[in-house]
């Protein structure tokens, strides 16, 4: 017998809920009337958000954002999954996921505006901040979730990771162990199709992001990123299989960044025209909307209140980090150390006879 080379099957890409908002009811994750509302509406708020985000930023408020325009089922479905006391790691692309989570978007927008005080996240909720290094945040939630396994607490991990993170090494790093020690972690990858102007194709030779978990020694699956409710089924049975000592799960969700990389970037540049309209066709909320209709669930009534209810959210958010006061700036040397080393002590003091000077 001619050797014969490691080989296994590629799955169908996972759906529950197609384009056209046709659903395989024999697989709808359970759900009550109150959280498909909810999903609904942090759909919506994220959307509506993002969008607000993009405005501020032409208009010299926010600095550089990346748009989560597109991936939305993919954020909201996954955090949806998982219970409080789990943990969260985003990179920077997860507004759904933030508001899932229940942060308050004040300080995301903080953040985004250049003030590190957004990434003060509020005692008891359980997320890490902003990871804009690509990769690193996969390496945090796999000792995180080691850690909480070696204590024996039944929580999970869930980390945010693009496409083009699957090319860093921290991020095999993060896999191997995550194997190895069977760690409780789900990798949630966005695989938006593009690392800045890099396709997928250029990205790597293997035909999904999802083999990738077999060399590891764990499950991965092929998920419609664009249906949140094969998101947020796939990513509650990993969650319940962390928990219960099943190890970790990787999950490529299939979506497509609608907007620019960032508003530093311009995508017209790179890809076609005619590759976004495809993906408008397969546009995440828009499904969902189809869906509740059918279900006796949305109207123009209730499309109304929840716009309504985001706009005064989105006015509340803006307002409140607008209204926050400027830091201070020689807080820069206060977090860094425990005791601050002489030659930031001078600086420091430096600054601030400076800063006393210009008053
Ligand atoms: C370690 C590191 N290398 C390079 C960059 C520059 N950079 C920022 S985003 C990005 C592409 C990320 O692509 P992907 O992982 O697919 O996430 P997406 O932006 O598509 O959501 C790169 C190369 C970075 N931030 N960190
Ligand atoms: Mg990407």
């Amino acid at each position: 017998m001619p050797a014969e080379p490691v080989k296994f099957a590629v799955p169908k890409m996972y759906q529950i809920l197609d384009e056209n908002g046709k659903c395989n009811e024999a697989e709808m994750p359970k759900l009550t009337n109150d959280e498909l509302r909810k999903i609904y509406e942090n759909l919506v708020y994220a959307r509506m958000l993002d969008g607000r985000i993009l405005n501020l930023q032409r208009e010299g408020r926010c600095g550089t954002y990346a748009s989560s325009l597109g991936q939305e089922a993919t954020q909201v479905g996954s955090a949806f999954a998982l219970g409080k006391d789990d943990w969260l790691f985003p990179y920077f692309r997860e507004i759904g996921a933030h508001i899932t989570r229940g942060l308050p978007m004040h300080l995301y927008l903080l953040y985004w505006m250049g003030d590190e005080r957004g990434s003060k996240v509020p005692e008891g909720l359980n997320d890490f901040v902003i990871s804009i290094p690509v990769g690193t945040q996969n390496l945090h939630a796999t000792g995180v979730a080691m850690a909480m396994r070696l204590k024996g607490d039944k929580k999970a991990a869930m980390v945010y990771l693009g496409d083009g993170a699957t090319s860093e090494g921290d991020f095999h790093e993060a896999m191997n162990f995550a194997g190895v020690f069977k760690a409780p972690v789900i990798f949630v990858c966005q695989n938006n199709q593009w690392a800045i102007s890099l396709p997928l194709s250029k990205q790597t030779a293997s035909k999904t992001l999802a083999q990738k978990a077999v060399a590891y020694g764990f499950d991965g699956y092929l998920v419609d990123g664009n249906d949140v409710f094969a998101v947020l089924k796939v990513a509650r049975e990993a969650a319940e299989r962390a928990k219960a000592g099943g190890g970790p799960t990787f999950i490529e969700c299939v979506t497509y960044r609608m907007s620019d990389h960032t508003t530093a970037d311009d995508a017209g540049r790179y890809r076609t025209p005619q590759e976004v309209e495809n993906w408008k066709k397969r546009d995440p909320i828009e499904r969902v909307r189809k869906y509740m209709e059918v279900k006796g669930l949305w109207d123009e009534v209730y499309e109304k209140s929840v716009v309504e209810k985001a706009n005064k959210m989105i006015e509340d958010d803006v307002r409140e980090a607008e209204a926050t006061p400027p830091a201070e700036p020689d807080d820069m040397f206060d977090y860094l150390y425990d005791k601050i080393p002489k030659n930031l002590a001078d600086q420091k003091a430096e600054v601030l006879a400076f800063l006393k000077r210009g008053a």
